[in-house]
């Protein structure tokens, strides 16, 4: 882990708070299910296998947007965000294997534990203030959810460890923890896909990074300068090995990455075009968002902002084609890959290098920049990883390591 990887998953994202050319303004588009499902049809047609549909407070419901975006594609896959906290561990995981029967084996699991104390209080959720609290009921719930799955009482990682464990017991399960009991616990469906559906995981803080080793499959970081996330990929894989050393079980972890994407036949029009993007934000929209900004306790919301900051003076620029410019408004995923294609291929090549191995990205407006980014940029991309394989040489790539923490 962590070294370069030679298989690489593109995914889209599905906007379920509505959508246009613009940010920090009324989006022109509303997210009616025809919008979202056109969405969808393009990203898969484009070469997308999966797509991110987002949780929170102004997002339309993930597992409804979900069950419409299985319904109307053929092979992508719906990336649902799953809510422990909101949502009782053996329903969500009914609705998982639901959705994962509904679609014939494609439901993907985005796992979110929440970083704005507003979003979570307004929606009842009583560790609202309690950010390392959250995780703890994090890895109960996960431990829950993938028992009912496995019919197992240890979240599943007799399957995960490869021995043992025959698929078809009936086992019940039992769990007493701090925030979760259950007794003769079980959910039926089962998940078509065995053992069950990959869970993916962002949350950058030690406590979130922890619980991703424990419980996940793919862990997610928001894009950040190379070198950053060289750092946070050896955080977790130092997590890892501490955790193969306590308990002698290795659980693999693979690496995606979110980001914005601006891909255009030069490297000028893209920059014109990525600063269009922001043209219409004005100084309200600039100070709701600094209001929002500021009261998220998410660690990797926090490492956002201050790329944001260090930025500004130098046009909001934090690497190589790497550009902050939208996250002046946009909380989350909001770092910017800007430039031509083979520029975006060369930045997205060396990430692999370093071991991500699962890209997510979006663009304004999603519809039309999925089919951009899916001609311009996947093809030349997969020519790219297939000629250079592992061997991305990282010393030719203009890495200055620009941007201290
Ligand atoms: N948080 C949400 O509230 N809704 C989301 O849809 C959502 N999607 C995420 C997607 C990615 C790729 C990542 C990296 C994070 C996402 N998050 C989302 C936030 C995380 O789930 C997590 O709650 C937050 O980052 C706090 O973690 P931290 O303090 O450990 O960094």
């Amino acid at each position: 882990m962590g070294n370069a990887v030679s298989e690489v998953e593109f995914g889209w994202f599905i906007p379920t708070t509505g959508d246009g050319k613009y940010i920090g303004v009324e989006p022109e588009r509303e997210s009616s299910a025809d919008y979202m499902i056109q969405v969808a049809q393009t990203a898969e047609e484009a070469g997308f296998t999966f797509a991110l549909i987002p949780t929170g407070g102004s997002c339309l419901d993930a597992w409804i947007v979900g069950s419409i975006v299985a319904s109307h594609t053929k092979t992508l896959k719906p990336l649902v965000a799953m809510r422990p906290g909101l949502i009782a561990p053996v329903l969500a995981a009914r609705m998982a294997a639901t959705l994962d029967v509904l679609s014939g084996g494609r439901a993907l699991i985005n796992v979110v534990t929440g970083g704005s104390p507003s979003d979570l209080s307004a929606a009842g959720d009583p560790l609202a203030g309690d950010h390392d609290e959250r995780y703890v009921r994090t890895r109960e719930f996960l431990h829950i959810v993938r028992s009912v799955w496995t019919r197992s009482n240890d979240g599943g990682e007799k399957f995960l460890a490869g021995g043992g464990y025959k698929y078809g017991d009936s086992e019940k399960v039992e769990f007493s923890g701090k925030y979760y009991r259950l007794e003769g616990g079980a959910a039926l469906p089962l998940p078509v896909q065995k053992p069950y559906p990959p869970l993916y995981f962002g949350g950058s803080s030690e406590a979130g990074k922890r619980t991703a080793v424990e419980t996940s499959d793919v862990y997610l970081m928001w894009a950040e300068p190379l070198a950053w996330i060289r750092e946070q990929i050896r955080e977790v894989e130092e997590i890892r090995a501490e955790v193969k050393a306590s308990t002698g079980k290795e659980r693999e972890l693979r690496y995606g990455l979110r980001a914005q994407v601006v891909v255009r036949e030069t490297e000028e029009e893209a920059w014109k075009d990525a600063w269009e993007i922001i043209s219409k934000v004005d100084d309200s929209a600039i100070e709701w968002s600094s209001h929002r900004f500021k009261e998220t306790d998410a660690t990797n919301q926090q490492r956002q902002n201050s790329l944001r900051e260090s930025s500004r003076a130098n046009g909001y620029v934090i690497g190589p084609n790497l550009w902050a410019g939208i996250s002046i408004v946009r909380g989350g995923g909001a770092m910017t890959f800007v430039g031509s294609a083979e520029q975006v291929a060369d930045r997205l090549l060396e990430f692999t290098a370093i071991g991500i191995s699962s890209f997510i990205l979006s663009g304004y407006p999603n519809l039309e920049e999925a089919r951009i980014t899916g001609d311009l940029l996947l093809p030349v991309f997969k020519r790219k990883l297939a000629e250079r394989g592992a061997a991305v040489d990282l010393a030719f790539s203009g890495h200055g390591e620009k941007i201290e923490a």
